[in-house]
Protein backbone atom coordinates (compact mmCIF):
# COMPACT_ATOMS: atom_id res chain seq x y z
CA UNK A 1 0.00 0.00 0.00
CA UNK A 2 1.53 3.42 -0.90
CA UNK A 3 2.37 5.28 2.67
CA UNK A 4 -0.77 7.62 3.24
CA UNK A 5 1.24 11.09 2.75
CA UNK A 6 0.81 10.47 -0.83
CA UNK A 7 -2.43 10.83 -0.58
CA UNK A 8 -3.92 14.75 -1.14
CA UNK A 9 -6.72 13.36 1.12
CA UNK A 10 -4.50 12.14 3.65
CA UNK A 11 -2.63 15.35 3.82
CA UNK A 12 -5.24 17.47 4.06
CA UNK A 13 -7.07 15.69 6.67
CA UNK A 14 -3.65 16.33 8.91
CA UNK A 15 -2.87 19.83 8.41
CA UNK A 16 -6.44 21.11 8.83
CA UNK A 17 -6.03 22.75 11.94
CA UNK A 18 -4.58 25.56 10.21
CA UNK A 19 -7.59 26.09 8.22
CA UNK A 20 -9.54 26.09 11.19
CA UNK A 21 -6.96 28.57 12.51
CA UNK A 22 -7.26 30.99 9.17
CA UNK A 23 -11.14 30.66 9.46
CA UNK A 24 -11.39 31.69 12.73
CA UNK A 25 -9.00 34.50 12.24
CA UNK A 26 -11.06 35.64 8.72
CA UNK A 27 -14.54 35.33 10.60
CA UNK A 28 -14.17 37.92 13.04
CA UNK A 29 -14.08 40.57 10.65
CA UNK A 30 -17.49 39.80 8.97
CA UNK A 31 -20.47 42.56 8.62
CA UNK A 32 -23.75 40.97 9.40
CA UNK A 33 -27.18 42.88 7.80
CA UNK A 34 -29.00 44.58 10.92
CA UNK A 35 -30.50 41.64 13.05
CA UNK A 36 -34.39 43.84 12.45
CA UNK A 37 -33.74 43.66 8.46
CA UNK A 38 -34.56 40.11 8.28
CA UNK A 39 -37.06 37.32 10.46
CA UNK A 40 -34.98 33.75 9.30
CA UNK A 41 -31.38 32.42 7.96
CA UNK A 42 -31.86 30.39 5.44
CA UNK A 43 -28.69 28.52 4.76
CA UNK A 44 -27.90 26.26 1.92
CA UNK A 45 -25.51 24.49 -0.10
CA UNK A 46 -24.97 21.25 -2.17
CA UNK A 47 -23.86 17.40 -0.59
CA UNK A 48 -21.23 18.26 1.62
CA UNK A 49 -21.93 22.34 2.13
CA UNK A 50 -25.83 21.16 2.58
CA UNK A 51 -24.81 19.34 5.43
CA UNK A 52 -23.04 22.55 7.24
CA UNK A 53 -25.72 23.91 6.25
CA UNK A 54 -28.11 21.65 8.33
CA UNK A 55 -25.67 22.35 11.30
CA UNK A 56 -25.40 25.83 10.86
CA UNK A 57 -28.86 26.42 10.68
CA UNK A 58 -29.72 24.30 13.86
CA UNK A 59 -27.00 26.21 15.75
CA UNK A 60 -27.94 29.96 14.86
CA UNK A 61 -31.41 29.26 16.14
CA UNK A 62 -29.73 27.82 19.42
CA UNK A 63 -27.80 30.97 19.45
CA UNK A 64 -30.07 33.48 18.47
CA UNK A 65 -33.65 32.32 18.75
CA UNK A 66 -34.74 33.41 15.56
CA UNK A 67 -35.77 30.81 13.35
CA UNK A 68 -32.57 29.23 11.04
CA UNK A 69 -33.06 26.97 8.17
CA UNK A 70 -31.30 24.39 6.02
CA UNK A 71 -32.24 23.70 2.70
CA UNK A 72 -30.26 21.91 -0.71
CA UNK A 73 -29.41 24.52 -3.15
CA UNK A 74 -31.11 22.18 -5.89
CA UNK A 75 -34.26 22.51 -3.64
CA UNK A 76 -34.52 25.88 -3.12
CA UNK A 77 -34.01 26.32 -6.89
CA UNK A 78 -36.33 24.56 -7.74
CA UNK A 79 -39.18 24.78 -4.63
CA UNK A 80 -38.46 27.99 -3.20
CA UNK A 81 -41.82 28.79 -1.83
CA UNK A 82 -41.44 25.57 0.84
CA UNK A 83 -38.75 27.74 2.80
CA UNK A 84 -39.39 31.08 1.90
CA UNK A 85 -42.45 33.59 3.13
CA UNK A 86 -43.41 36.85 2.84
CA UNK A 87 -40.97 38.09 5.42
CA UNK A 88 -37.61 39.15 4.66
CA UNK A 89 -34.67 36.37 4.79
CA UNK A 90 -30.91 36.32 5.18
CA UNK A 91 -29.35 33.93 2.65
CA UNK A 92 -25.92 32.20 3.88
CA UNK A 93 -25.07 30.43 0.52
CA UNK A 94 -22.34 27.83 1.21
CA UNK A 95 -19.98 26.20 -0.91
CA UNK A 96 -16.27 24.98 -1.67
CA UNK A 97 -15.92 26.29 -4.96
CA UNK A 98 -18.39 29.12 -5.23
CA UNK A 99 -19.26 27.48 -8.66
CA UNK A 100 -21.71 24.88 -8.22
CA UNK A 101 -24.66 25.72 -10.27
CA UNK A 102 -27.70 25.10 -8.35
CA UNK A 103 -26.15 27.54 -5.44
CA UNK A 104 -25.21 30.27 -8.11
CA UNK A 105 -28.73 29.69 -9.68
CA UNK A 106 -30.77 29.67 -6.11
CA UNK A 107 -28.97 32.39 -5.30
CA UNK A 108 -29.38 34.60 -8.37
CA UNK A 109 -33.30 34.24 -8.27
CA UNK A 110 -33.43 35.14 -4.39
CA UNK A 111 -31.65 38.43 -5.26
CA UNK A 112 -34.00 38.94 -8.23
CA UNK A 113 -37.03 38.26 -6.06
CA UNK A 114 -35.60 40.71 -3.57
CA UNK A 115 -35.93 38.61 -0.89
CA UNK A 116 -33.37 39.50 1.87
CA UNK A 117 -29.31 40.05 2.32
CA UNK A 118 -26.88 37.11 1.40
CA UNK A 119 -23.78 36.47 2.53
CA UNK A 120 -21.78 33.53 1.30
CA UNK A 121 -19.12 31.59 2.69
CA UNK A 122 -16.53 30.10 0.62
CA UNK A 123 -12.41 28.78 0.11
CA UNK A 124 -12.80 30.82 -3.56
CA UNK A 125 -13.04 34.06 -4.38
CA UNK A 126 -15.40 32.99 -7.19
CA UNK A 127 -18.98 33.37 -8.95
CA UNK A 128 -20.78 33.32 -5.38
CA UNK A 129 -18.76 35.48 -3.65
CA UNK A 130 -19.36 38.31 -6.60
CA UNK A 131 -23.35 37.62 -5.78
CA UNK A 132 -23.15 38.04 -2.09
CA UNK A 133 -23.51 41.36 0.00
CA UNK A 134 -20.69 39.75 1.87
CA UNK A 135 -18.35 36.73 1.93
CA UNK A 136 -16.33 35.15 4.31
CA UNK A 137 -13.26 33.29 1.75
CA UNK A 138 -11.30 31.10 3.78
CA UNK A 139 -8.77 30.42 0.77
CA UNK A 140 -6.32 28.06 3.26
CA UNK A 141 -9.61 25.73 2.84
CA UNK A 142 -8.73 25.43 -0.72
CA UNK A 143 -8.04 21.29 -1.07
CA UNK A 144 -7.25 19.23 -3.77
CA UNK A 145 -9.50 15.95 -2.37
CA UNK A 146 -12.91 15.82 -4.23
CA UNK A 147 -14.13 14.51 -0.81
CA UNK A 148 -14.52 17.84 1.36
CA UNK A 149 -12.12 17.44 4.26
CA UNK A 150 -10.58 20.53 5.73
CA UNK A 151 -12.85 22.83 3.24
CA UNK A 152 -15.82 21.65 5.54
CA UNK A 153 -14.28 21.84 8.95
CA UNK A 154 -12.71 25.60 7.97
CA UNK A 155 -16.65 26.56 6.43
CA UNK A 156 -18.32 25.51 9.29
CA UNK A 157 -16.18 27.36 11.47
CA UNK A 158 -16.78 29.84 9.59
CA UNK A 159 -20.39 29.37 9.84
CA UNK A 160 -20.09 29.10 13.49
CA UNK A 161 -18.45 32.35 13.60
CA UNK A 162 -21.50 33.94 11.78
CA UNK A 163 -23.88 32.63 14.13
CA UNK A 164 -22.09 33.71 17.57
CA UNK A 165 -21.96 36.73 15.75
CA UNK A 166 -25.68 36.92 14.94
CA UNK A 167 -25.88 36.15 19.00
CA UNK A 168 -23.92 38.80 19.75
CA UNK A 169 -21.74 36.02 21.78
CA UNK A 170 -18.36 38.02 21.80
CA UNK A 171 -17.44 35.89 24.66
CA UNK A 172 -18.06 32.43 22.60
CA UNK A 173 -15.78 34.05 19.73
CA UNK A 174 -13.16 34.27 22.12
CA UNK A 175 -12.64 31.28 23.07
CA UNK A 176 -12.75 29.71 19.29
CA UNK A 177 -9.04 30.22 18.89
CA UNK A 178 -8.16 27.59 21.32
CA UNK A 179 -9.57 24.68 18.97
CA UNK A 180 -7.14 24.11 16.36
CA UNK A 181 -4.22 22.98 19.06
CA UNK A 182 -7.31 20.29 20.18
CA UNK A 183 -7.80 19.26 17.18
CA UNK A 184 -4.48 18.44 16.21
CA UNK A 185 -4.39 16.90 19.09
CA UNK A 186 -7.26 14.47 18.58
CA UNK A 187 -5.53 13.60 15.17
CA UNK A 188 -2.88 12.37 17.12
CA UNK A 189 -3.83 10.93 19.64
CA UNK A 190 -6.65 8.82 18.11
CA UNK A 191 -5.07 7.99 14.50
CA UNK A 192 -4.73 4.42 16.15
CA UNK A 193 -8.00 3.82 16.46
CA UNK A 194 -8.81 5.06 13.07
CA UNK A 195 -6.85 3.21 11.88
CA UNK A 196 -8.45 -0.12 13.48
CA UNK A 197 -11.75 0.66 12.57
CA UNK A 198 -11.29 1.93 8.97
CA UNK A 199 -8.83 -0.36 7.93
CA UNK A 200 -11.09 -3.62 8.93
CA UNK A 201 -12.98 -4.43 5.89
CA UNK A 202 -14.94 -7.35 7.95
CA UNK A 203 -17.02 -4.20 8.74
CA UNK A 204 -19.76 -3.30 6.18
CA UNK A 205 -22.05 -1.12 6.80
CA UNK A 206 -21.14 2.08 8.99
CA UNK A 207 -24.11 4.81 10.61
CA UNK A 208 -23.84 7.68 11.82
CA UNK A 209 -26.09 8.98 15.05
CA UNK A 210 -26.26 13.07 16.23
CA UNK A 211 -28.37 15.06 17.48
CA UNK A 212 -29.44 18.85 16.73
CA UNK A 213 -26.07 20.48 15.90
CA UNK A 214 -24.27 17.29 15.23
CA UNK A 215 -27.33 15.58 12.88
CA UNK A 216 -25.75 17.60 10.24
CA UNK A 217 -21.93 16.52 10.88
CA UNK A 218 -23.21 13.14 11.14
CA UNK A 219 -24.83 13.45 7.71
CA UNK A 220 -21.13 14.81 6.54
CA UNK A 221 -19.17 12.28 8.29
CA UNK A 222 -21.65 9.55 6.59
CA UNK A 223 -20.85 11.40 2.95
CA UNK A 224 -17.62 10.67 3.63
CA UNK A 225 -17.95 6.79 4.08
CA UNK A 226 -19.58 6.42 0.90
CA UNK A 227 -17.73 9.10 -1.30
CA UNK A 228 -14.16 7.93 -0.03
CA UNK A 229 -15.18 4.35 0.46
CA UNK A 230 -18.10 3.43 -1.57
CA UNK A 231 -19.95 1.34 1.23
CA UNK A 232 -23.18 1.83 2.29
CA UNK A 233 -23.75 3.99 4.87
CA UNK A 234 -26.37 6.65 6.63
CA UNK A 235 -27.24 9.11 9.24
CA UNK A 236 -29.96 9.63 11.60
CA UNK A 237 -30.76 10.79 15.13
CA UNK A 238 -30.19 8.93 17.57
CA UNK A 239 -33.83 8.09 19.00
CA UNK A 240 -34.77 8.01 14.68
CA UNK A 241 -32.58 5.08 14.68
CA UNK A 242 -35.27 2.74 16.88
CA UNK A 243 -37.81 3.15 14.42
CA UNK A 244 -36.89 0.69 11.65
CA UNK A 245 -33.22 1.32 10.42
CA UNK A 246 -31.66 -0.32 13.63
CA UNK A 247 -33.21 -3.87 11.72
CA UNK A 248 -29.76 -3.70 9.69
CA UNK A 249 -27.78 -3.68 12.79
CA UNK A 250 -25.35 -6.72 12.99
CA UNK A 251 -21.77 -7.76 13.55
CA UNK A 252 -21.00 -6.22 10.12
CA UNK A 253 -22.37 -2.68 11.46
CA UNK A 254 -20.48 -0.09 12.79
CA UNK A 255 -22.31 2.86 14.76
CA UNK A 256 -20.76 6.25 15.38
CA UNK A 257 -22.77 7.67 18.10
CA UNK A 258 -21.18 11.38 18.19
CA UNK A 259 -22.79 12.26 21.64
CA UNK A 260 -23.73 15.40 22.80
CA UNK A 261 -23.31 16.28 26.38
CA UNK A 262 -27.08 17.62 27.21
CA UNK A 263 -28.47 14.43 26.15
CA UNK A 264 -25.41 11.89 26.42
CA UNK A 265 -27.71 9.29 29.14
CA UNK A 266 -30.48 9.12 26.09
CA UNK A 267 -28.17 8.55 23.19
CA UNK A 268 -25.92 6.14 25.49
CA UNK A 269 -28.71 4.20 26.00
CA UNK A 270 -29.42 3.96 22.05
CA UNK A 271 -25.94 2.75 21.86
CA UNK A 272 -25.83 0.67 24.51
CA UNK A 273 -29.29 -1.02 22.52
CA UNK A 274 -27.42 -1.27 19.45
CA UNK A 275 -24.42 -3.29 20.94
CA UNK A 276 -26.91 -5.60 22.43
CA UNK A 277 -28.16 -6.34 18.94
CA UNK A 278 -24.20 -7.37 17.90
CA UNK A 279 -23.46 -4.11 16.39
CA UNK A 280 -19.79 -2.22 17.07
CA UNK A 281 -20.24 1.15 18.86
CA UNK A 282 -17.39 3.76 18.35
CA UNK A 283 -18.73 6.98 20.44
CA UNK A 284 -17.07 10.25 20.19
CA UNK A 285 -18.16 12.92 22.99
CA UNK A 286 -16.24 15.45 25.31
CA UNK A 287 -15.91 12.89 27.82
CA UNK A 288 -16.63 9.27 28.36
CA UNK A 289 -16.62 7.80 24.64
CA UNK A 290 -14.47 5.68 22.50
CA UNK A 291 -12.56 9.24 21.21
CA UNK A 292 -12.92 11.97 24.13
CA UNK A 293 -12.13 15.82 23.55
CA UNK A 294 -11.58 16.85 26.77
CA UNK A 295 -11.61 20.18 25.14
CA UNK A 296 -13.22 22.33 28.28
CA UNK A 297 -14.74 24.31 25.61
CA UNK A 298 -18.50 25.60 25.51
CA UNK A 299 -20.45 23.02 24.11
CA UNK A 300 -21.65 24.60 21.06
CA UNK A 301 -18.05 25.05 19.95
CA UNK A 302 -17.71 21.22 19.91
CA UNK A 303 -19.13 20.31 16.90
CA UNK A 304 -15.83 20.83 14.60
CA UNK A 305 -13.95 18.40 17.23
CA UNK A 306 -15.85 15.28 15.85
CA UNK A 307 -14.21 15.47 12.13
CA UNK A 308 -11.46 15.08 12.47
CA UNK A 309 -10.98 11.23 13.24
CA UNK A 310 -13.90 10.27 11.25
CA UNK A 311 -12.15 11.77 8.02
CA UNK A 312 -9.45 9.72 8.88
CA UNK A 313 -11.46 6.55 9.39
CA UNK A 314 -13.12 6.64 6.13
CA UNK A 315 -9.81 7.77 4.64
CA UNK A 316 -8.08 4.32 5.95
CA UNK A 317 -10.84 2.34 4.48
CA UNK A 318 -10.50 3.49 0.88
CA UNK A 319 -6.76 2.34 1.34
CA UNK A 320 -7.85 -0.99 2.85
CA UNK A 321 -10.24 -1.39 -0.12
CA UNK A 322 -7.86 -0.52 -2.63
CA UNK A 323 -9.25 2.41 -3.62
CA UNK A 324 -7.70 5.93 -4.24
CA UNK A 325 -9.91 8.60 -1.72
CA UNK A 326 -8.44 11.28 -3.80
CA UNK A 327 -10.46 10.01 -7.18
CA UNK A 328 -13.54 8.71 -5.49
CA UNK A 329 -15.75 6.72 -8.13
CA UNK A 330 -17.71 8.65 -10.37
CA UNK A 331 -17.64 11.88 -8.75
CA UNK A 332 -15.59 15.57 -9.47
CA UNK A 333 -15.04 18.17 -7.52
CA UNK A 334 -18.05 20.74 -8.36
CA UNK A 335 -20.99 19.98 -10.13
CA UNK A 336 -22.81 22.04 -12.91
CA UNK A 337 -25.61 21.93 -14.96
CA UNK A 338 -26.96 23.44 -17.81
CA UNK A 339 -30.16 24.43 -15.91
C1 LIG B 1 -20.32 20.64 -3.14
C2 LIG B 1 -19.84 19.23 -3.53
C3 LIG B 1 -20.50 18.25 -2.63
C4 LIG B 1 -19.98 16.87 -2.76
C5 LIG B 1 -18.47 16.82 -2.82
C6 LIG B 1 -17.92 17.84 -3.73
O1 LIG B 1 -19.68 21.55 -3.92
O2 LIG B 1 -20.20 18.96 -4.86
O3 LIG B 1 -21.84 18.24 -2.98
O4 LIG B 1 -20.39 16.18 -1.64
O5 LIG B 1 -17.97 17.07 -1.52
O6 LIG B 1 -18.44 19.16 -3.37
P1 LIG B 1 -19.44 23.04 -3.40
O7 LIG B 1 -20.65 23.83 -3.86
O8 LIG B 1 -19.34 23.00 -1.90
O9 LIG B 1 -18.20 23.47 -4.10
Amino acid sequence: VTGESAYHTYNEILAQPKAWQAAIDRSGGLSLPPADSYSQALFTGCGSTYYLSLAAAALYQELTGKAGRAIPAGELLLNPHTVLTGESTLLVAISRSGTTTETLRAVENFKAAKRGPVLAITTHNSSLSALAESSLVISEGQEKSVAQTRSFASMYLAAVSLCLLAAERGDLLRVMPGLPAIGERLLQQYDALARDIGGNLAFERFTFLGNAILYGLAREASLKVTEMTLTQSDAFHFLEFRHGPMSMVDARTVIVGMLSEKNAAQEEAVLNEMREKGGTILSLGEGGADVAFASGMPECLRGVLYLPVLQMMAFYRSLAKGLNPDRPKNLEAVVTLDL
